[in-house]
Order: structure tokens, then sequence, then C-alpha cells
């Protein structure tokens, strides 16, 4: 029997935080053992906003470090950067053609971002979703694992596929393009920033105190921990909707120190938040240890890292490759039978 086919990513628009490691990668990992599972990093999104080029390369090299550090193991998952599959761009391109302009205007991420750039912002942004499906449907992976802030954005994939492309160009018994599935991850941890619960923990973020860095030191660590804000009251507790900062750091507390929720409740709710928050920053430091130690240990030798990348490079082509002439083939493109 063939193994499901997963297919994830993360831009590399800064160092990757806690919430990409809890809420994406983390579940990765246990994917792997039972999935065909890819993983590449996206760095054709990160140029959807402003970006700056003297940082892109070691974002992208540090990002995919990070998937090995973080358990990804090459032996068991593809490993790969967007950019090095031509296949991408040359499918995000087609799929324009058949997407109306009004299903990308609706879109909340588009929104959102859209408002935070003002006149700057780039036909890229809107066309974000578009890559993302490209992304998706080059693989025909049958399931994509999202958070609560992606699942607009594999609709858009889902309906690509089934109504702007299987149905004009298809057959109905033998549909071109897999239509994926979303993979509702059990325990998907939404981490909240550190300086206002209500908004999500953020590469993007201009306030650096709001994140915690998989490769930040301890020292920074329990600094930012220390600035994260709080609230008036005695004793924590999860669940509270006027404490979000209390029920976020306690779901971080949990995870991190991989104590049960009602361990957690017991244990915290009858300290203070100076006595909560050593206890946090040191659950914390003692969970990415073992990753930065991994990471450092690869980024000393840039070698390894590129086999993964290539070898990674090799498979994501050729599955990718077969796909496109497919799609090429059903909408009529004049193949090329020349050398
Ligand atoms: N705060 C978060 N909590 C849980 N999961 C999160 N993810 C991101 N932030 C959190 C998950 O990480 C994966 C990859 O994210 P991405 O970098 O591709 O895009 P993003 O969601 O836009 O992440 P950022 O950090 O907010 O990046 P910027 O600031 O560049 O836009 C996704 O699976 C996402 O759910």
């Amino acid at each position: 029997m063939h193994k499901k086919r997963v297919l994830s990513g993360v831009q590399p628009t800064g160092a990757l935080h806690l919430g990409n490691w809890l809420g994406a990668i983390r579940n990765w990992v246990d994917l792997q053992k039972e999935y065909e599972t890819y993983v590449c990093v996206v760095d054709l999104h990160a140029i959807t906003v402003p970006h700056d080029p003297k940082k892109l390369k070691e974002n992208t090299l540090s990002t995919a470090a990070l998937y090995v550090a973080c358990g990804m193991d090459p032996e068991q998952c593809s490993i790969f950067v967007q950019s090095h599959i031509p296949a991408h761009s040359e499918l995000c391109w087609l799929l324009n053609c058949i997407t109306p302009l009004n299903w990308m205007e609706r879109m909340i991420q588009f929104k959102e971002k859209a408002i935070k750039q003002g006149d700057n912002v780039s036909i890229g942004l809107l066309d974000y979703p578009v890559l993302m499906a490209a992304d998706i449907l080059l693989y025909q992976a049958d399931l994509v694992p999202v958070g609560e802030d992606q699942k607009q954005h594999l609709e858009l994939a889902r309906n690509i596929a089934q109504q702007r492309f299987n149905s004009r160009f298809g057959n109905e018994d033998f549909p071109i393009l897999k239509v994926p599935k979303p993979l509702i991850i059990k325990d998907g941890a939404k981490i909240m920033s550190l300086c206002d619960g209500e908004n999500k923990m953020s590469k993007s973020d201009p306030n650096e105190n709001s994140r915690i860095t998989l490769l930040d030191s301890p020292e920074l660590i329990r600094k930012k921990i220390k600035k994260a804000k709080t609230d008036q009251h005695f004793g924590l507790e999860f669940g509270n909707p006027s404490r979000p900062e209390a029920d976020n750091l306690l779901r971080i507390y949990s995870i991190v120190s991989g104590k049960k929720r009602e361990t957690v409740e017991e244990e915290c709710s009858n300290i203070g938040w100076g006595k909560f928050k050593p206890l946090l920053a040191d659950a914390i430091i003692s969970s990415i240890e073992p990753i930065q130690i991994k990471y450092n240990n690869l980024r000393k030798d840039p070698e390894e890292l590129n086999q993964i990348l290539s070898e990674g490079a090799k498979k994501a082509s050729m599955l990718s490759n077969s796909t496109l002439q497919k799609i090429k083939t059903a909408f009529g493109f004049f193949q090329k039978t020349y050398i």
C-alpha cells in the first residue's frame, strides 16, 4: 500500500520562533513516520512582502537547518527549497490564468497583510494563495497540515483543483489533480505574541520581544520572558478570555515542559507571575537546547546541508515535473519535440 503524501513549508522571513515549531514543525516530525512527507522552505512566498536581499539566503539556510534540528529526518522525508524547483513558479502562472480574481480578493490573510503595507502591496501578495495551491497540487498531496490561519488558503487550492481545473480540463472518472484534504492537527497550538495575548506570535512583528526564536540564547530568553505582558491577578489559569496572556504562557509551559494541562493547572494556580516566569524560561531553554546543539553542528558543515537539500530537490523535481507535464498537456500546450 502506498503511503499518503503530505506537503508543508515555512517562509524564510526571519528566525523561526516557538509558534512555527510548536504549531507546525513539531507536528511534521510525527507525520514523517506515517506519510510520504515533503517539506520546503517557501522562499518564493517570502518575497511577497518587502524583503532584505542580504538576508534571504541566510534565512533560507537557517530554516532548512532548523527543520533538521527539530527532528525532520532526511532519510524519512524530502527537504527542499521552493525556488530550486522552477515548476512552482510555472504552475503558479498557469493557475493564475484559471483562478477568478474575486476569489483572491476575499482572502483574509491578504486583507490583513495589505493593511500593514499601505501603497506598497504587490501583486505577489495577492497571488500568495495561488502559489501555495501550486506547491500543493504539484506534489499531488493527499493531505496538508493546516492551522486555523491557513484553512482558507487550502480551501482555495481545493477549489482551483476541482472546480477550475479537473472539471474543465480533466475527465470526471480520471481527475488529473488530486484534491488535497486538510490534516487538522489534534493539539494544534496557536502561540500568541509575548506582548499581546490576542495576536499571534509572528516573525514579521517589528517588536523582537514579542517572540522567542529557536536560536535565542538562554539570557535573551530569560529577558524576553521577564518582559512578557502580564496582568494584575495572582495565580495563573487556562482559558479565561479576559486573561489571554496567562492562557498563552501556560499553554507554552505545558507543551515545552511535557506536563499535562491538569498538572500545570495545579502547579500554577497558586503562584504569582514573579514565580512562574523563571519556571517558564527554564522549561523553554531546556526544550530548545537540543535543537540548538543539532543546528550549530549542522551549520558547521555546509556540505551536509547542501547534500540534504540536493537530495530533497531531486525527489521534488521528479514528482513536480511529472505533474506539470500532465497539466500542460491538459491545457493543450505544444509539447517540445526538439532538444
Ligand atoms: N504563532 C503561531 N502559532 C502556531 N503556528 C504558527 N505558525 C506560524 N506562526 C504560528 C505556523 O507556522 C507555519 C509556517 O508559517 P509561515 O512562516 O509560512 O507563515 P506565517 O503563518 O505567516 O508565520 P509568521 O511567523 O507569522 O511569518 P510572517 O511574519 O513572515 O508572516 C504555518 O503552518 C503556520 O500556521
